[in-house]
């Protein structure tokens, strides 16, 4: 899924202003009569809950807003540029990226709501207006200015209920399949994920919305391997499962790098409610270390779940665990104030016609 993405956009150039003077018939000299361009296009975007994702802007560089027309004889000014309107999907970050220091335009989170991010040039003025006293026949007349060009990135922000969180190969993909009907790629190798996929999960009668996030390794929290970005979601999520293979040649050491990793990358993600999934236990192998293993976590305080994403075995159990962690959390933490985030969000912007 496509989530981030950067483009650039360009507003209309106005029109030029006309130099033209007045021609009629038994009238010798006819004054100037060049009209006005007509202004540039602005461009803006706006949230719209058909949207999915962001992956129709994937590849395409520029977009740009209409261009005024230029003035005409007969004081006729031009007409204006076409507005260009870039609709995103609900729950868009637009980011300016124009002065080198991101800086945050908009949270788009409802459907109609948009902001203006580049505005038309100014369409110029015709010799109608240069016309003086001492100079009644003007030449000139003006250009219309370039319409403002900004470079933005869009970035989606889904908070998923639970996220999955685990070394390469763990079997996190196939734990969401096993759940879901989320067309997620399960594959003998390492990082056959490499973005953010989501799934929705029935539990109970209640759409879960569960995040496959790409494999942590040593290093990932510093973007190592195939960054670190996705960890955005694991900070959104309510809750995480930590997805290690039991077959893995030391699960503890999985187990102690993950949450590496994660406090590396952001200390509140330690304190996320988690449970602890130690997968592939319809395997022989790991049923014979199965024993051995609970009482490894258990010296850590760590209560392991035994599971299969293969047979589903154990799947549902563990997701409804996390969301009952993450509802204790909620409640924990109700009525001790958040720090306010600053975030501006744009009025709707008003409609025309
Ligand atoms: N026997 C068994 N194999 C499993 C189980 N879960 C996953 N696998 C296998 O493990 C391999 C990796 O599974 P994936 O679901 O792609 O693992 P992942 O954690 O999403 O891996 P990456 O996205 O590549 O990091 C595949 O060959 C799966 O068939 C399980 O419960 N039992
Ligand atoms: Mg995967």
């Amino acid at each position: 899924m496509v989530d981030n993405v950067e483009i650039i956009v360009r507003a209309g150039k106005g029109g030029n202003g006309a130099a033209t003077f007045h021609r009629e018939k038994y009238i010798p000299r006819g004054g100037p009569d060049g009209g006005d361009g007509g202004p540039g296009g602005s461009v803006s975007i706006e949230a719209d809950r058909n949207m999915d994702d962001l992956g129709c802007f994937k590849g395409r560089g520029l977009f740009r807003a209409g261009n005024g027309q230029s003035g005409a004889r007969n004081k006729k000014s031009g007409g204006r540029g076409e507005e260009l309107v870039i609709k995103v999907p609900l729950n868009t970050l637009v980011w300016d990226l124009t002065g080198g220091e991101d800086v945050l335009l908009a949270d788009l989170t409802q459907h109609g709501e948009g902001v203006t991010v580049a505005g038309g040039g100014k369409g110029g003025r015709g010799n109608v207006h240069f016309a003086t006293s001492t100079n009644q026949a003007p030449t000139e007349a003006e250009e219309g200015t370039p319409g403002q060009e900004r470079r933005l990135r869009f970035e989606m922000r889904l908070a998923a209920d639970i996220a999955l969180v685990g070394p390469p190969n763990s079997g996190r993909s196939s734990l969401l399949r096993s759940v879901s009907r989320a067309p997620v790629a399960v594959a003998e190798y390492p990082f056959t994920t490499r973005g953010p996929e989501l799934g929705a999960v029935d539990l109970h009668g209640k759409s879960v919305v569960v995040v496959d996030l790409p494999g942590l390794m040593p290093g990932s929290h510093a973007g190592k391997g195939l960054g670190n970005s996705f960890l955005r979601h694991a900070q959104r999520s309510g809750a995480l499962v930590y997805v290690i293979a039991g077959d893995a040649g030391d699960p503890i050491a999985d187990y102690l790098m993950l949450r590496e990793e994660l406090g590396l990358y952001d200390k509140g993600l330690l304190r996320k409610p988690h449970v602890v999934a130690v997968n592939k236990a319809d395997l022989p192998s790991v049923q014979a270390v199965m024993e051995e293993l609970r009482k490894a976590f258990h010296r850590r305080q760590v209560e392991p779940h035994f599971i299969s994403a293969q047979t589903g075995q154990g799947v549902m159990e563990v997701l409804a665990e996390s969301m009952a962690g993450a509802k204790a959390a909620v409640v924990e933490a109700a009525g001790v104030e958040e720090e306010p985030v600053e975030v501006i969000r744009p009025k709707p912007k008003a409609r025309k016609g």
